[in-house]
């Protein structure tokens, strides 16, 4: 639930004038958004990119910066004094060297979501934080095998992500190598849609919260209804993120149909083709568009709501679509689609079972399990090597949305009823008072360590909806059990001496890296 000043949240705010101002002003600005010009064409988010060795080195700086909305000067929290942040470009096999130059006065920290990398030492790893005015350095190393496709980094700072991430920590990362996957694309302009919301409030500064249901401004690469060019025919390769904390977005394109070729950056195994885009807080997609008949053609989100106790969401316009010029041949996929195991054929290891709860009592409490989250317990201790199938029951009046970090899983029902393979996911919704099954593959030794499952909507994360889990290898499984109440055999930070003896020799460095192929044993 959003929007509701809960019982929590009126407390704090009665003790701090300033804060409680920010969300009545925010409700009232909210009512309150002039009318501003639309912008022009949309560009293209500026970019880090990787060089002949294929290492990106990027220095993102968090600080108070005074930005501009379209154009309407707004206060927040950015990463290099842009709302639009920018895009980390790597490939297969790449390296991303990152320094994370905190300037604000606040702790951060980052997950780099989606991505198949290490969550121990400097890599993605969500229990290490960032002090105000320190700087901390992540190295993520891709394997030879990462799958292509749109990513995204943002603050996963515990009680902080959902207001860092609406403020605009939070940005694209685009894997290079669709194109390997689909040879006869070569060549079709390749673009990047970051979708953001964006409500002003009446100080100009950064909002506690979004107040959904007020008329917000959604912005693609901080743009406000752009205009998006195109030809009679062309197709074009748009990928599309939503790197919002809370936000869903229902997409049409005036009714035109779109090909999808990856979900979460995983590529479909088949030809998907759709009218409607669904993108809930966390999702990407890769769609194949192609030019219609010269015209005007609005590219919108309709109105969603969340459930009974849920957010609601109001129609916009995103942007519109211009077709002109010469009719060219458009291109298509005559190809295979690349294939990845369909985990149903593989045998189970453990079945479990995840209840997301929100508190009956009290608006900004959620909990997995009757558990809220506690980064020095461990909840769940898995073998290396395992696909477990996970049931996710929902009994809230409200949807929730899944993520796991580090690897990508197979939805196989949805309230038990079978659902057709399209390929992996990295997140997906749980229906208001129904369930997912998912089969979760933990196959690949990249992912040995210690990391998060939760819910996306970032408000509920925030309010405890998340649990650790642990991969551990097979001999160690006994003695993880029993450490989990201490934090896991990783301990707090995942450098310790411990672990080295356990997780990390387990990768070897020599080896070629192992393909994606969930299904096989390491
Ligand atoms: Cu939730």
């Amino acid at each position: 639930m959003m929007g509701s000043v809960g019982k929590r949240r009126l407390v704090p705010a009665l003790k701090d004038w300033g804060w409680c101002l920010g969300i009545v002003l925010a409700a009232f600005a909210a009512n309150t958004i002039v009318a501003m010009p639309a912008d022009d064409d949309l560009r293209e988010p500026r970019q880090f990119t990787y060089g002949a060795d294929g290492v990106t080195n990027v220095t993102l700086t968090a600080a108070e910066t005074k930005v501009m909305v379209g154009d309407t000067p707004y206060t927040s929290l950015v990463y290099n004094g842009s709302y639009d942040a920018p895009l980390i470009r790597s490939r297969p096999g790449g390296t991303i060297r990152l320094t994370l130059d905190n300037r604000m006065d606040e702790m951060t920290n980052l997950h780099f979501h989606g991505m198949q990398v290490s969550p121990l030492d400097d890599g993605d790893s969500i229990f290490r934080d960032t002090g105000p005015h320190q700087t901390g350095q992540y190295v993520l190393t891709l394997p030879p095998g990462h799958s292509p496709g749109p990513y995204w980094y943002h603050s996963h700072f515990h009680k902080g992500a959902e207001r860092q991430v609406s403020g605009g920590l939070s940005g694209p990362i685009l894997v290079d190598g669709l194109f390997d996957q689909f040879p006869e694309l070569r060549g079709v302009r390749e673009r990047n849609f970051v979708l953001r919301n964006f409500q002003k409030t009446f100080t100009g500064r950064l909002a506690s919260e979004i107040v959904t249901g007020s008329p917000s401004i959604r912005t693609i690469n901080g743009q406000r209804e752009p205009d998006i060019r195109i030809q009679p025919g062309e197709t074009q390769l748009w990928h599309i993120y939503n790197v919002d904390a809370n936000q869903y977005f229902r997409m049409h394109l005036a009714g035109l149909r779109v090909q999808v070729i990856s979900q979460d950056a995983d590529t479909t195994v088949k030809e998907v083709v759709t009218d409607e885009m669904l993108l809930g807080p966390s999702a990407r997609i890769s769609i194949l568009v192609t030019g219609p008949a010269p015209g005007r053609y609005p590219l919108t989100t309709s109105a969603a709501n969340t459930g009974p106790a849920g957010d609601t969401y109001p129609a916009a316009t995103l942007g519109t679509l211009v077709s002109s010029g010469d009719t060219v041949p458009t291109v298509r996929i005559t190809g295979a689609y690349p294939q990845v195991p369909d985990l149903r054929r593989v045998p189970v290891a453990a079945h479990r079972r995840y209840v997301f709860q929100d508190a009956e009592d009290d608006a900004n409490t959620f909990y997995i399990n009757g558990r809220r989250f506690d980064p020095g317990r461990v909840d769940t201790t898995v073998k290396l090597g395992d696909v477990e199938e996970w049931t996710l029951f929902n009994p809230s009046q409200e949807l929730h949305q899944f993520h796991i970090h580090q690897l990508d899983f197979q939805v196989t029902k949805i309230n038990g009823k079978p659902v057709d393979f399209i390929g992996y996911r990295d997140n997906v919704f749980i229906p208001a008072l129904g369930s997912i099954t998912l089969l979760v593959p933990f196959t690949d030794p990249v992912i040995l360590g210690k990391f998060v499952y939760h819910c996306h909507i970032m408000e509920h994360e925030d309010g405890g909806m998340m649990q650790v889990v642990q991969v551990v290898r097979p001999a160690d499984y006994a003695q993880a059990v029993k450490l989990e109440p201490l934090g896991g055999i990783y301990g707090d930070n995942q450098t310790c001496a411990y672990l080295r003896n356990t997780g990390r020799d387990a990768i070897d460095a020599t080896a070629p890296a192992p393909a994606r192929t969930p299904g096989s044993p390491p």
